[in-house]
C-alpha cells in the first residue's frame, strides 16, 4: 500500500458534460470530504451533492461525490470520486483544491500500477485496459476486451501450471535417483514439453496479429508513373482522395489516409511514381517517399503492364504484387503471377485487402478461445518461454542430468509467470505505465 494520496483529472481533457477528478489512497476520501465541508463518512455509500470549495474558502464547482473503500476499489486502496462540470479550467481548480489539501498530481497510469501493486490487475489485464482505451478499430477493441477479460492471462497461467506440473516429475527423479522416469512417464513428459513449446512458439508468433490489429498497419503503395496507384488509393477507401491524371508524375508527395479493412484500422499511402528525373522536387518528393515505405507493413507493388517489371524483392516478404487496369485487357507476359485489379470496376480489390492482411499476419479468424498477445513485452516472454523448453527437450535427448533439465524448466516457468507480470522489476512497469495517460 502507498503511503501518499495520488489525484488527477481522470476524464479526457476539452468539453464535457462531466468530469471527474479521482483520488486514491489512504487520504483520498478525507480530502474529498474536506473540499465538499462533509465528514468523511458521509461520502460512504452514498453519492453526495455539494459545493467544492478551494483551500482558502472560495466556492468553486457544484459535484457530485462519493468513496470507494479499500481494497473494494479500482486501485486497491481508498478512492473518492468528485464528479464536477465537464471544461479543462473547471476540472483545474477542482484538482488544485485536492493538491493544496495534501494530495499530489498522478504520474500517468499510476492509478492503474497501484491496481497492479494491489493484486487487483495482473499486468497482462493492465496492458490489455491501455489497448481497450486506444482501441481504435473492432477488432483493437474485441480483443483488447478479451485480454482484460482473462483470455490471454488464463492460457498462460495454465501454460505456467503444465510447466511446473513437468517440472516435479523432474525433480522427483533427483531426489530419487534410482528410480529413473518409468519409460511411459518419460514419453509423457516429452510430449507434454513439445506441446509447450509448440503452445509459447504460437503466443509469440501470434504477436504479428496482435499488433496489427491493436496498432493498425501501414500499407504503401509504389510503382513507377502511371501506373494507376492514385487511382486505386481512391478505389480502395471508396473516396476521391489523391489526385489522378493522365500525365506520369501527378503525385509528387506521399500521402496517407485512414481505412479500416475487416475491422482493421489500415493507414494507405500513396507514393510519388518512381522514373529517373532531372526535377529536383520530383526527385525529392520519390526519396521522401521511399523513406516512408521502408517502414510500411506491407507494400503494393503494381504494375499495369506497360512499365518496367518490378519483382518488388527489396520489399522481401511484405511485397504484395499487383497488375493494374486489368479491365484494359489480358495480362502482359511477365504479370501472370499478379493480382489483378482494376481501379475503374472494382475487380480484385476484395482480394487484394484479404492477401494485404494475411502478409500483415492479421488471421483470417480470431479462433473465439485463441489468445493473442499484443505487446513486444509479452511477445518476449512468449519467445524465451518458447526457447527454454526446446532447451529442456534438447538437454533430455542428450540424456544430461535431470538438474539441467530443471533449469531450463524453471526458466520457463519463470518467464511465463512475468508474462502474467510477476516478480517483474520496476524498470520494467515504468515502461509500460508511460505508455498511459495521467488520470488512468
Ligand atoms: N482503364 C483504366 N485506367 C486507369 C485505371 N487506373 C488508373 N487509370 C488511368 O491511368 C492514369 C494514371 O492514373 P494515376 O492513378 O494518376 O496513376 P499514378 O500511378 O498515381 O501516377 P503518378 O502519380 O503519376 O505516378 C490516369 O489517366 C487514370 O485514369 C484503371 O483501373 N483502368
Ligand atoms: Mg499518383
Amino acid at each position: 500500500m502507498s503511503d501518499d494520496t495520488i489525484a488527477a483529472i481522470a476524464t479526457a481533457t476539452g468539453v464535457g458534460g462531466v468530469g471527474i477528478v479521482r483520488l486514491s489512497g489512504p487520504r483520498a476520501i478525507a480530502i474529498a470530504a474536506e473540499a465538499l465541508g462533509v465528514p468523511a463518512e458521509a461520502l460512504d455509500r452514498r453519492v453526495r451533492v455539494g459545493w467544492a470549495h478551494d483551500h482558502a474558502g472560495r466556492q468553486l464547482d457544484q459535484v457530485l461525490a462519493f468513496a470507494m473503500r479499500a481494497p473494494a476499489s479500482f486501485t486497491g486502496e481508498d478512492v473518492a470520486e468528485l464528479h464536477g462540470h465537464g471544461g479543462a479550467h473547471n476540472l483545474e481548480r477542482l484538482l488544485a483544491a485536492v493538491i493544496d489539501r495534501g494530495a499530489r498530481v498522478a504520474e500517468p497510469g499510476e492509478f492503474t500500477r497501484r491496481a497492479v501493486a494491489s493484486g487487483k490487475l495482473d499486468l497482462i489485464r493492465a496492458e490489455a485496459l491501455l489497448e481497450v482505451i486506444h482501441a481504435g478499430s473492432e477488432r483493437a477493441w474485441r480483443l483488447a476486451q478479451a485480454n482484460l477479460g482473462g483470455r490471454l492471462g488464463e492460457e498462460v497461467a495454465a501454460l505456467e501450471h503444465r510447466a511446473l506440473a513437468v517440472l516435479a516429475e523432474i525433480e522427483g527423479a533427483i531426489d530419487f535417483p534410482d528410480e529413473d522416469l518409468e519409460l511411459a512417464e518419460a514419453a509423457e513428459v516429452d510430449g507434454e514439453l513439445a506441446d509447450l513449446q509448440a503452445a509459447c512458439a504460437r503466443l509469440a508468433h501470434g504477436f504479428r496479429h496482435g499488433r496489427a490489429v491493436t496498432q493498425g498497419i501501414t500499407v504503401a503503395l509504389v510503382g513507377p508513373v502511371n501506373v494507376g496507384k492514385s487511382s486505386l488509393l481512391n478505389a480502395l477507401v471508396g473516396r476521391e482522395r489523391a489526385l489522378v491524371g493522365a500525365a506520369p508524375g501527378t503525385t509528387r508527395d506521399w500521402l496517407e489516409v485512414a481505412d479500416v479493412w475487416r475491422g482493421v484500422a489500415v493507414s494507405l499511402i500513396d507514393t510519388a511514381g518512381l522514373r529517373a528525373t532531372d526535377d529536383p522536387v520530383e526527385q525529392r518528393g520519390i526519396a521522401l517517399g521511399e523513406a516512408r515505405v521502408a517502414s510500411a507493413d506491407v507494400v503494393v507493388v503494381i504494375n499495369d503492364g506497360t512499365a518496367t517489371l518490378d519483382d518488388g524483392a527489396r520489399f522481401g516478404e511484405r511485397a504484395v504484387l499487383v497488375r493494374s487496369k486489368a479491365d484494359l485487357g489480358d495480362a502482359p507476359a511477365g504479370l501472370h503471377g499478379h493480382l489483378a485489379t482494376s481501379a475503374a470496376t472494382g475487380h480484385g480489390l476484395d482480394e487484394l485487402r484479404r492477401r494485404v492482411l494475411a502478409v500483415a499476419g492479421v488471421a483470417d479468424q480470431e479462433g473465439s478461445e485463441q489468445a493473442f498477445v499484443t505487446t513486444a513485452r509479452q511477445q518476449a516472454l512468449a519467445s524465451a518461454a518458447r526457447d527454454a523448453f526446446a532447451a529442456a527437450r534438447a538437454a533430455r535427448g542428450a540424456h544430461r542430468p535431470p538438474e539441467v533439465v530443471a533449469v531450463e524448466l524453471r526458466d520457463a516457468a519463470r518467464d511465463l509467470a512475468q508474462l502474467r507480470g510477476v516478480e517483474v522489476g520496476e524498470r520494467v512497469l515504468d515502461e509500460v505505465f508511460a505508455r498511459f495517460c495521467i488520470g488512468k
